[in-house]
This record gives structure tokens, C-alpha cells and sequence, in this order.
């Protein structure tokens, strides 16, 4: 057993991507993890504006801490946390209580262009994660490699080739059509000020129909257990629902989101912050949205 499963995951950020220094956030309240950073001149009330009219940078930025000698043992992720996919791993890590040494990387600003960056992911994505020197990058790889690695009798993916074909069928689901449905529909609209395509919406409706059909009689995504599929399928439901995207036509997936809510481990604090992170982004950017 790895010593990387010894605690509860903790959340920590930082806002410097080469950075092990981190701050812990488990406990804090959302209004405080949006909070913008103390300046030195700054007076304690700042930290209280709206956060809904400042720029997304200022939003996701956190204070940072001394860092522990526990940092070291710690995978390190690279993150954002409004992000869908960085998500994915957060609910995973959790579920098979890895520790993690979580970085923030402002993508708005460029960080994951960064020369430092680079080096640990080309392809300049989040989530990625550095294993004792062992980079890794694309949200669904990284799960499998933490099962994998640190969590091999697991029932999150189970060993069955029919079972787990049966999961990896829901990842791919999810990251070939799923989510790129919404994507292609609603980043738009948000980064940069489409209107709505009907014909994206439609084609995003058919992707939660699918999925409405494939939960028809299974408790879970893949069955009668939470697996991986469920928990990358709620980063990006709950991401739907967070975009102000009705599930009302789609009664398989209300219910299941509503048990996935209540099942997987650490839900609130893996996914549910998260949420808060992008839907305070999604309302910076669309003013009259109601969200
Ligand atoms: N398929 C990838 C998607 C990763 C991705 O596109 N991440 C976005 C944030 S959600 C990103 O890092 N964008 C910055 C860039 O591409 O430069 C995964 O699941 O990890």
C-alpha cells in the first residue's frame, strides 16, 4: 500500500505552477476560496467583494502558504478548479484517498505556456499530474493510472474485461461525445459571446438522451457500483447542470446524479466546490445570465 493513501485528500492551491507551496482549503468556506489575495496595503474587508464581477484570474487565485515536509510525499496536480476534467481526478483521488499536492494553474493567463510547464505536459492541458517524477496528462489516463497504481482491488474499475470494457465504453462516452457536445455548445457562448446554436443544443440533448438510455435499469453508469464512469460522467453532468442546462427531460439522469451526489466519496469537497468555481465564472461572463 502506498504511503500517497495514508490521508483524507486535501485541497490545496497554489498560485505559482512550479510551486510546492500550498495553501489548505478542506475546511475553509467557498466565499473564502474565492476570495481574492491579501495585498500587503489591502484591508481585511477586501476579501469580501463580489466576486462575481472580477476578473476569472482574481477569482481562482489563492494566497499562498509554507509548504510541509507531507507536500513531498504527495502526487502534484496541476489544475484548475472551475475545469470538468481536473475535476474527474479530484472525485477519483478522493475516492481512493490519495493525497494530493494540488497547483492551480491560471489558464487565463497563460501559466500552462510556461517553459516549466511545458516540460511537464507539451501539450500544455490540465489536469496533469507529476508521480514522483512521472508526468502524466488527460483526465481519464490519469484516473486509470491512480487506480491502477494505488488502488488495484478497487472496485471503481473493476477487473471483469466485460465489466470494465462496459466502464471504459462510459469514459469514452463521456470525453469523445459528452462533454465535446457541451463544450462545443456552451464555451461559445461564454468565451466568446456566440449566441446559441440550436443545432449544438440539439446535438448535446441527444448526448444526455444516450445517457439517459444507458442508465435505464442500472443503479450506476456501468451497473450496480460506483466505477470510474460515474465519476467522470458527474464532473460533466454536473457542469451541464451548473451552465443553467435543464436534465428535467432526462429522469435516469436526474436520479442517478442525485445518487452519485450522495455516494462518491468527498463529493462536495472533490466536485461541488468546483462547481461553485465555474458557475461564479459563467456568471462573471455572462452578466444577465441567472444563474
Ligand atoms: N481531454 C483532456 C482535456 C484537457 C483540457 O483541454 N483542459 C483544458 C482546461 S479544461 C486546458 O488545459 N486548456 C488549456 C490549453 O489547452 O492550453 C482531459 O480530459 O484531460
Amino acid at each position: 500500500m502506498s504511503d500517497k493513501r495514508c490521508c483524507v485528500p486535501r485541497c490545496k492551491e497554489s498560485g505559482v505552477i512550479v510551486s510546492k507551496k500550498s495553501a489548505d482549503i478542506k475546511s475553509k468556506p467557498i466565499e473564502e476560496i474565492l476570495s481574492v489575495p491579501e495585498q500587503s496595503t489591502s484591508s481585511v474587508s477586501n476579501k469580501s467583494a463580489d466576486i462575481t464581477r472580477k476578473p476569472i484570474e482574481e477569482i481562482l487565485s489563492v494566497p499562498e502558504q509554507s509548504s510541509s515536509s507531507e507536500d513531498n510525499m504527495a502526487i502534484d496536480l496541476y489544475y484548475t478548479p472551475s475545469s470538468a476534467p481536473c475535476r474527474v481526478v479530484l472525485l477519483v483521488a478522493a475516492a481512493l484517498n490519495i493525497q494530493l499536492n494540488p497547483h492551480v494553474v491560471n489558464l487565463r493567463g497563460g501559466e500552462q505556456l510556461q517553459p516549466e510547464f511545458l516540460k511537464l505536459n507539451p501539450q500544455h492541458t490540465v489536469p496533469t499530474i507529476v508521480d514522483d517524477g512521472f508526468s502524466l496528462w488527460e483526465s481519464r489516463a490519469i484516473s486509470r493510472y491512480l487506480v491502477n497504481t494505488y488502488g488495484v482491488d478497487s472496485s471503481l474499475y473493476p477487473t471483469d474485461p466485460k465489466v470494465r470494457a462496459l466502464v471504459d465504453q462510459r469514459l469514452d462516452f463521456d470525453i469523445g461525445t459528452l462533454y465535446p457536445r457541451f463544450a462545443e455548445y456552451f464555451y461559445p457562448q461564454i468565451f466568446a459571446g456566440a449566441s446559441a446554436d440550436k443545432a449544438l443544443h440539439g446535438k448535446l440533448q441527444e448526448g444526455l438522451k444516450f445517457l439517459n438510455t444507458f442508465l435505464e435499469g442500472n443503479k450506476y453508469a456501468a451497473g450496480n457500483e460506483l466505477t470510474l464512469a460515474d465519476l467522470s460522467l458527474v464532473a460533466t453532468v454536473s457542469t451541464i447542470d451548473a451552465a443553467g442546462i435543464s436534465l428535467h427531460e432526462y429522469p435516469n439522469v436526474e436520479r442517478w446524479f442525485e445518487l452519485v451526489k450522495k455516494t462518491a466519496p468527498d463529493y462536495e469537497e472533490a466536485n461541488g466546490r468546483g462547481i461553485q468555481v465555474f458557475k461564479a465564472m459563467v456568471k462573471n461572463l455572462l452578466p444577465r445570465s441567472e444563474l
